[in-house]
């Protein structure tokens, strides 16, 4: 059967999976497996933006705007309630805890002495309060095997990504939620009008026509995953279309939840958008001063609504 141009069943028959494809997969799958096994709770977390090579053997590409730290910070939140955690994000974008201590923060808390042969390192007595409690949360989140890295950087890596964690958490019923927060791009090249080689400023200026990328949101709400708690999230640079937008893609979509947010206060403003009610998450000035993240009320309530929506006895083992 041939695919309708536009359509999911197109993008994936088109665009071969990544190169370490295979590895991923059978890595969700274990994840998912063991964490089933044990009747715990697992969130796919997508951080991070997705891009568009221009070219296939890639010099430029057009890119999604996104730090990657909402989906870090929840994940670190999700961990905190119990949660098993799958991190897929964009290559190189924030981490779960390695976030607090980017560019210098590192090597800035560290002390070097040097006596003859023997070199000794050692954290400066007043980084140890900053260092400590965020150490002490990754290891005991790696010990205990409850958070796994999947990476992407294409949108079509993003994709395929996405499809292979729904397979494997489609097990889990309504105790799997999917925490949409990676930028995905809405437009892109289709492969075969790639150029294979860098483009050259000498045949011109290039016209780049962009497509339209097809909605997965449809696919993997009524077909990978009907039975999970599916939250996306919407990012408008205009005020008067942010909720109206966010009400469209849940009627459309009918998923459980559209967190909407713009792009200048994103970090202390956050909308939760349900088919039943709109609740306004904010931070005050002093709260963001004191480095107070939004993501630990909006993990805790977006935690309390699945539980809700998912009875109290779906969890019969909450993760160490
Ligand atoms: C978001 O809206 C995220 O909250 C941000 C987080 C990307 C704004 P940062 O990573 O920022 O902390 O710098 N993500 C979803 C963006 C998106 O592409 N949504 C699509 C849309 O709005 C649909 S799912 O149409």
């Amino acid at each position: 059967m041939m695919e309708e141009e536009g359509s999911w069943e197109h993008f994936f028959a088109v665009h071969l999976p990544p190169t370490d494809f295979e590895d991923n997969r059978s890595l969700l799958k274990e994840f998912c497996e063991r964490h089933d096994r044990h009747g715990h709770k697992i969130v796919l977390v997508t951080s991070g933006g997705t891009t568009v090579p221009l070219e296939h053997n890639t010099v430029r590409f057009v890119d999604n705007f996104s730090a990657g730290k909402r989906g870090a910070a929840s994940a670190e939140y999700f961990l905190e309630h119990g949660y098993a955690v799958i991190f897929m994000h964009r290559q190189k974008s924030l981490e779960p805890f390695t976030r607090h201590f980017t560019g210098q923060k590192l090597l800035d808390m560290l002390d070097i002495q040097e006596r003859g042969p023997n070199t000794t390192i050692t954290v400066k007595p007043d980084s140890v309060d900053v260092l400590a409690p965020v150490l002490l949360r990754y290891k005991a989140a790696h010990s205990a095997g409850a958070i796994l890295h999947v990476a992407f950087t294409t949108v079509s890596e993003y994709f395929w990504l996405l499809r292979a964690a729904c397979e494997s958490l489609s097990a889990l019923g309504p105790r799997a939620v999917l925490y949409l927060a990676a930028a995905v791009s809405d437009f892109y090249v289709p492969k075969d009008r790639v150029p294979t080689h860098k483009m050259q400023s000498g045949s011109g200026a290039p016209v780049i026509q962009l497509h339209l990328v097809p909605k997965m949101l449809a696919p993997l709400v009524n077909l990978w995953m009907p039975s999970a708690y599916v939250v996306s999230f919407k990012l408008e640079t205009d005020e008067n279309l942010l909720i109206p937008k966010a009400r469209a893609a849940l009627d459309k979509y009918k998923h459980k939840m559209v967190v909407a947010n713009m792009l200048q206060t994103r970090h202390h403003r956050v909308v939760l958008v349900t088919p039943e009610s709109s609740q306004e998450i904010l931070l005050t000035r002093e709260e963001v001063h004191a480095g107070a993240d939004i993501e630990s009320p909006l993990v805790a309530s977006i935690v309390q609504l699945h539980a809700a929506s998912c009875g109290s006895d779906v969890t019969r083992a909450p993760l160490a």
